[in-house]
């Protein structure tokens, strides 16, 4: 393959709801730029794009795919991206090294929530849009009832390129009011005949193509003006119009399409030839801000968007060529790191074929294999170039669950496993939460994480188990308590002799509780005579007052006070939890002359600390995370009541985007398997966000089962 130029490179990402046709109209794709003489089909498991295992037993794409096409003298680059939510890292991923979305309508469907989703992606990420209606051969196409679906959920941003004939099973061609010609197709292999528009349509044909010019004149003056003057606009006008409408994402034009029967894919790989972006035309951001232009005569540098362990050649690399020119045999370097890396050889990607290239330029895609270090958000690029690129924003976790091996003789391995599987799926985290000695893992929805499961299972034979993460509950107290302790020991040689008197009190933030305390009944004033303040590691305060009088205890004796209490501190009396926001006052205390020492004084202060905790009203704290939901108003009445199911205190309700919004506060222990059931009862078309806040006392009836709950599991052990 020869090297194509930057003006001949188009990065178009496949868009659009689960079955709408993606990987369908990928494969006709394909064998219009000649890169396979045979279409597969999903159903067959014999797509260029769905190659991988899980995909053929699921018939449905998991991963998002690269793949290519030549095409009128272009290089049509196309990823095919999964249309499930839970693999939505793919389709980010594309978002970095892709100008152009086709986003797919299924016609036998409509707008889909799943449009709706991955429209919105595409709006984040800044990614202009084609509409394909696809599907227009199937038994419940309904080409008017699509358009209005559209229309009710993008407003006025479709513009109707393309209206079909005979939809249904006898499909055969649609009329184009750009071109203003009918294209009749004489056999499933796209072959078609260019026609005139036939009588009985012109004037549907006349009505769209003025609709059209009307909207390609309104984002350019000049065009505007030439309009007024004549009446007309010429075709390539009307391309430039529409261009600029689509760039600025005001124009979603749209075409016809049967992916199946290789019916308009070609007319829309010319239109997204001719009036889509180059990647020449968009800047890419570094990590400080600035903006490098994408052309050939630049150093060379390029951008890691995705990797993976491949059969027969191990971790294969994905990259975008991101300026300059890539030649194999190249050293590029990690600006980073420093690290050297060669790029041994470059292919050009259809799926699993990969064709070895000898040069790539600015914009185009490809892969390496056999990099050193190279990661997912790495750039390589001539040595002293200095570029960094910024990295992918990956969407937030969505679901949470502890992950263990079912052998705990193979944590280490299954440990290793997911790691690298993480490494090639970046919307997988994996995190060894230390304080609950649990690994948990974050993804995107229970499928997603099944996905993992099953690919350790195939594989690594590996078998793991998912659970509800176990939370990290807190302890607290929330009145003033007093008690003393005298730890003595005489058993021949050395005794010990330690005690303390101490008084607890809830820390609040900015509260000076002072020095008067009510201690055995009487009106006490405390002389503080140091005060020590400490951020505990698990969040919230200690602070230890030293108010001993008349050299009760020696001040050497303080650090294995506070010791003794940091040890409770560590493990709550209720339920074994880590304890917080507590004042400790020590007022009182004696020594023994002989026998006095640090241990004596660390489990006397064990002692009062805990019997103290005990008396004053001690409460547990569960983490509380900030929920926002994102859901159609016909399901705000269901979203709402489940979160109330749920111990949500609702902060807001609000629109956005088209959508209704709901901000609520929920404990972590109320959102084990959220999104599922979030997508449960919004048949999909909702979606969240979930970010700690802070502790919170748990309600009564709740530390009622929590505290029976650690009686049990201690009488257990
Ligand atoms: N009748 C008809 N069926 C189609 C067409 N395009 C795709 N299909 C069928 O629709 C189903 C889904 O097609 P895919 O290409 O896998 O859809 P997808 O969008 O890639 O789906 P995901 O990978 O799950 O997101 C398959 O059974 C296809 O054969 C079409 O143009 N007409
Ligand atoms: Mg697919």
């Amino acid at each position: 393959m020869k090297a194509y130029s930057t003006q001949n490179i188009r990065n178009v990402v496949l868009l659009g709801s689960t079955k709408s046709g993606k990987t369908t109209l990928s494969e006709a794709m394909l064998y219009e730029g000649k890169v396979i003489d045979r279409r597969g089909t999903v159903e067959a498991k014999n797509t260029v794009s769905d190659n991988a295992e899980i995909e053929q037993i699921n018939q449905r794409s998991i991963y998002a795919t690269p793949l290519y096409a030549e095409f009128m003298d272009t290089k049509f680059n196309i990823i095919d991206t999964p249309g499930a939510d839970d693999f939505v890292g793919g389709a980010v991923s594309a978002f970095k090294v892709c100008d152009t979305g086709v986003l797919l309508i299924n016609a036998q469907q409509g707008v889909e929530v799943g449009t709706q989703i991955f429209r919105r992606y595409a709006r984040e990420y800044d990614i202009p849009i084609i509409v394909g209606v696809n599907q227009l051969d199937g038994d419940k196409a309904n080409w008017e009832g699509t358009i209005e679906s559209m229309k009710e959920a993008f407003g006025n941003k479709p513009v109707i390129i393309q209206f079909p004939v005979n939809v249904g099973p006898s499909f055969d061609g649609f009329v184009d009011v750009l071109t203003m010609k009918y294209y009749h197709f004489t056999d499933e292999n796209g072959t078609r005949q260019d026609l005139d528009i036939p009588a009985e349509l012109k004037d549907q044909a006349d009505e769209l193509r003025q609709a059209l010019i009307d909207r390609a004149a309104e984002y350019d003056d000049t065009l505007m003006e030439k309009y007024f003057e004549t009446g007309e606009l010429s075709e390539d006008e009307i391309r430039q119009g529409l261009g600029i409408g689509i760039r600025q994402g005001e124009v979603y034009p749209v075409f016809c399409l049967s992916a199946k029967k290789d019916i308009g894919v070609k007319r829309l790989m010319q239109f997204t030839i001719r009036v889509a972006a180059s990647p020449a035309e968009k800047k890419a951001i570094t990590k400080d801000a600035k903006e490098i232009e994408c052309k050939q005569d630049a150093p060379t540098t390029l951008f890691i968007y995705k990797t993976a362990v491949e059969q027969h050649l191990g971790e294969v690399a994905y990259f975008k060529v991101m300026s300059g020119e890539l030649t194999e045999g190249m050293d590029l370097e990690n600006p980073e790191t420093g690290d050297r890396e060669r790029i041994s050889a470059i292919y050009a990607v259809a799926g699993k074929k990969k064709e070895k290239v000898t040069d790539l330029y600015a914009g185009d895609i490809g892969c390496t294999v056999k990099l050193r270090a190279a990661k997912t958000n790495v750039t390589l690029c001539t040595p002293g170039t200095d570029i960094a690129f910024e990295e992918i924003k990956f969407p937030h976790y969505k679901y949470r669950c502890a992950v263990k091996a079912k052998d705990p003789k193979e944590e280490e391995k299954v440990s290793d496993a997911m790691a690298k599987i993480a490494a090639e799926d970046p919307t997988y985290i994996i995190e060894y939460h230390k304080e609950m000695k649990q690994t948990i893992l974050k993804g995107q929805g229970e499928q997603h994480v099944n996905t993992l499961k099953w690919r350790l299972q195939k594989e690594n034979k590996l078998e793991i188990e998912f659970s509800a993460p176990k939370i990290s509950y807190r302890e607290t107290i929330t009145k003033v308590a007093c008690a003393d302790y005298r730890h003595k020991k005489q058993s021949g040689g050395a005794g010990q002799f330690g005690e303390v008197h101490l008084l607890i009190a809830p820390y609040q933030e900015g509260v000076d509780p002072g020095n008067r305390f009510k201690i055995d009944g009487k009106e006490t004033v405390l002389n503080i005579k140091g005060k020590e303040e400490f951020d505990l590691p698990w969040g919230g305060k200690l602070e230890f007052y030293n108010c001993i009088v008349g050299g009760a205890i020696d001040a050497r004796f303080m650090p294995a006070i506070l010791k003794g209490i940091n040890d409770k501190m560590n493990e709550g009396p209720l339920t074994g939890s880590l304890a917080r926001d507590i004042r400790v006052y020590v007022y009182d205390g004696k020594m023994h002359p002989v026998d006095s020492n640090e241990i004596s004084f660390v489990l006397a202060a064990r002692n009062a600390f805990k019997e103290a905790f005990r008396k004053a009203g001690p409460k547990i704290m569960e983490p509380i995370y900030t929920v926002e939901v994102m859901t159609p108003t016909d399901y705000m009445g269901a979203c709402m009541s489940d979160l109330q199911n749920r111990r949500a205190l609702i902060e807001g309700m609000g629109t956005d985007k088209g959508f209704d919004t709901i901000k609520a506060r929920v404990p972590l222990a109320e959102l084990y398997r959220y999104s599922t059931t979030l997508s449960s009862i919004t048949s999909g078309s909702a979606t969240f966000k979930m970010e700690f806040a802070d502790y919170q006392p748990v309600p009564a009836d709740v530390q009622e089962k929590l505290l029976k709950a650690y009686m049990e599991e201690d009488k257990d052990e």
